[in-house]
């Protein structure tokens, strides 16, 4: 017998389906993201709690014209298999094949290209009031997870809603878990509904209930409103959400579609703001995600699925973005964990250091912090502005903060780290984790902007290690210094083994020269330092001989070095993984042109002005031209436009 699936072209073809088959689609829907996500990687355990939420959703409202806007979006597999994305569902996350996340130029269903978390009420709010100015009149569904509502613009969001009045229909999906257990007062408060004994009872009548009611409407409504009101009795103090406006009904069993339909066709039709609150399970199907829901939120590329069906045969799948295979665990260590160990060993030392992440222990190292210094490790939730502002406290009091949050989560955080840190003098210790290229997630994940946004403030020091060991002593640098200093670094392996190549003790705003030449310069910053030897040792071969600066400081820069460099070379190749606008190569060129050296001897290599799509960290940086062969090759031309050597170079 066929696959249901395989007869689901858009969400139409989900109306008219019994039951019975949406349990056996959703069985089918499982099965396809676990084969997927075991070869691809991507948000297992979030995608797999949605699918009869998904189902429900567009068995009730057509979003083909109403709009459906997912928080975060990692969870999307099963919207993605259901509106027309099934034949490419094997490209998942492959450059040039579908994206982890929505992404309105793959789908009329997907609205946003999103991948931070906490903005879906905010921007599901901006839709319907804009609906209302443009005379339209559609049905706007927000779907937030109990991890992205610890996000403080999520409340900014719920409390203009329940403000302004309009109809929007919010569903908290609500599965206790952030990437790890969901942390904060508010998860608290939704335990306390969860587990309260009248809860239960009244989720019984409502089970019974349901089974009773006839699909619709009046007495499904009161059915919901009894069991709200039992827990609104039941649980101490006032509901949160009543109080910021909305109507709250639930909570709902999340697995039980013909449930979630009644419930979801009570409230569709209702004025007013209004909760829903969905109960699902993180991994639900998933072998193991009952114990261990922090492992299934992501697969692990290589992993075995735990498949109840025999999978379909891998068709559609277009040539140029066929699953590759797992590649091999390297040996070599990430600079995550070099960074997490570093902390741990100069928090030992000094016990003033104290660590903090924003609901992101695992992918910032910090989870190894936690085990050996409890009582010195903060996790704040999806809180990256309060982090930063909580940091400036604990440095204010004397504390060492070192805040880990990833570039691209730290762009949150902008006015804090300008008001509550620099204008204050703060010795905040920054680490961006997946500074440059983020790979698979794509352009709401890369890290590219973070130089620009923090340069311009006064009294920031900007640093980027080259390997592991410079990465150890910039840390011990930036404990013992009385500035903000930001330190970023790749998702990536440290290119470095056992022993330093290169041991020159870090001074303020002092490049480290690591090789010279005459026929031109490569000044590398962070990531970007070996590929740059390696760009050098290629041309070498080939005659041109260049000069390698390590710059290890994007702020201060170091002048001397600039100008060594402009009078002592025909050319001078900037070279970072971070965007061109407002970068390092501009920071160069800005103390160049202070300086009053030739500025036209400088060329930069980095990142151009657009947004840069999803796929592998190497593949991406080989087509950005920012591999050892593509900086050859920038470093080639300038030889060329100099003039030396005369004859050209061939790579
Ligand atoms: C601003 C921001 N910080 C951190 C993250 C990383 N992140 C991605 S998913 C996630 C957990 C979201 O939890 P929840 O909303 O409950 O969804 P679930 O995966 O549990 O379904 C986090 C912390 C992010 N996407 N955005």
């Amino acid at each position: 017998m066929g696959r249901i699936l395989d007869g689901v072209n858009s969400p139409a073809d989900l109306k008219p389906l019994s039951h019975e088959q949406l349990r056996q689609l959703a069985a089918e829907i499982r099965d396809e993201i676990e084969l997927v996500t075991h070869q691809t990687g991507g948000h297992l355990g979030s995608a797999l709690g949605v699918v009869e939420l998904t189902l429900a959703l567009h068995r009730t409202f057509d979003f083909s014209t109403d709009r459906l806007i997912w928080d975060v979006s990692h969870q999307v597999y099963p919207h993605k298999l259901v509106t027309g994305r099934r034949d490419r569902f094997r490209t998942l996350r492959q450059h040039g094949g579908l994206s982890g996340f929505t992404n309105p130029a793959e789908s009329p269903y997907d609205v946003y290209a999103f991948g931070h978390a906490g903005t879906a009420v905010s921007t599901a709010l901006g839709v319907l009031a804009g609906d209302g100015h443009m005379g339209r009149a559609r049905k706007v569904v927000a779907v937030v997870g109990d991890g992205s509502l610890t996000a403080g613009v999520a409340y900014e969001g719920l409390n203009n809603a329940g403000w302004l009045g309009k109809n929007l229909l919010v569903i908290l999906n609500d599965n206790r878990w952030s990437i790890s257990q969901t942390v904060g007062a508010l998860s608290r408060y939704l335990d306390r509904i969860r587990s309260n004994a009248v809860y239960r009872e009244a989720k019984h009548e409502l089970k019974n209930l349901i089974e009773r009611v006839p699909l619709f409407g009046g007495t499904m409504e009161k059915a919901l409103e009894t069991v709200a009101h039992a827990v609104k009795g039941a649980v101490k103090g006032v509901n949160l959400f009543e109080e910021l406006g909305f109507q709250y009904y639930g909570p709902v069993d999340g697995h039980d579609t013909e449930a979630l339909e009644k419930a979801l066709l009570a409230v569709r039709d209702l004025t007013g703001p209004v909760l829903l609150h969905v109960l699902t399970e993180k991994g639900h199907g998933h072998e193991g995600a009952e114990t261990d829901a922090q492992r299934a939120h992501a697969a692990k590329v290589g992993g075995r699925p735990t498949l109840r069906l025999s999978p379909a045969p891998p068709s559609g799948a277009p040539e140029a973005c066929k699953i590759e295979p797992p590649q091999p665990p390297k040996a070599t260590k990430s600079y995550t964990q070099v960074f997490a160990e570093s902390a741990i060993e100069l928090a030992k030392r000094d016990k003033r250091i104290v660590a903090l992440n924003a609901a992101m222990p695992d992918g910032t190292g910090l989870a190894k912090f936690e085990k050996e210094l409890p009582d010195r490790y903060y996790d704040v939730g999806i809180c990256e502005q309060h982090g930063i502002a909580f940091s400036s406290g604990l440095a204010l009091a004397g504390a060492r903060p070192i805040a880990a949050i990833y570039s691209t989560f730290l762009q949150r955080a902008f006015d804090q780290i300008m008001h509550e840190v620099c204008l204050q003098g703060l010795p905040v210790v920054f680490c961006l984790d997946r500074a440059g290229i983020a790979g698979d997630d794509g352009p709401t994940h890369h890290g590219v902007f973070d130089i620009a946004y923090m340069r311009p403030f006064p009294g920031m020091v900007l640093m980027a290690p080259k390997d592991g060991h410079e990465l150890f002593r910039m840390l011990e640098w930036a404990i013992g210094h009385d500035t903000p200093v930001g330190i970023r670094y790749p998702r990536a392996n440290v290119p470095d083994g056992d022993e330093p190549l290169f041991r020159k003790p870090i001074q303020a705003g002092e490049a480290e020269w690591l090789q010279e030449g005459k026929h031109g310069a490569i000044l590398a910053y962070g990531s970007m330092v070996y590929p740059a030897l390696d760009a050098a040792r290629r041309l070498a071969a080939l005659g041109l001989e260049l000069t390698v600066v390590n710059a290890r400081f994007a702020k201060p820069v170091d002048e001397d070095t600039v100008v060594r460099l402009a009078a002592g070379h025909p050319f001078v190749l900037t070279v970072e993984e971070h965007v061109l606008q407002g970068g390092f190569g501009s920071a160069i060129l800005e103390a160049a042109s202070l300086a009053g050296a030739d500025v036209r001897k400088f060329v930069r290599l980095g990142i151009p002005d657009r947004f840069i799509e999803h796929g592998a960290r190497p593949k991406l940086l080989e087509i950005l031209g920012l591999d050892a062969l593509g900086i050859a090759r920038s470093a080639a031309k300038c030889a060329e436009r100099a003039g030396v050597p005369a004859r050209p170079i061939a790579l």
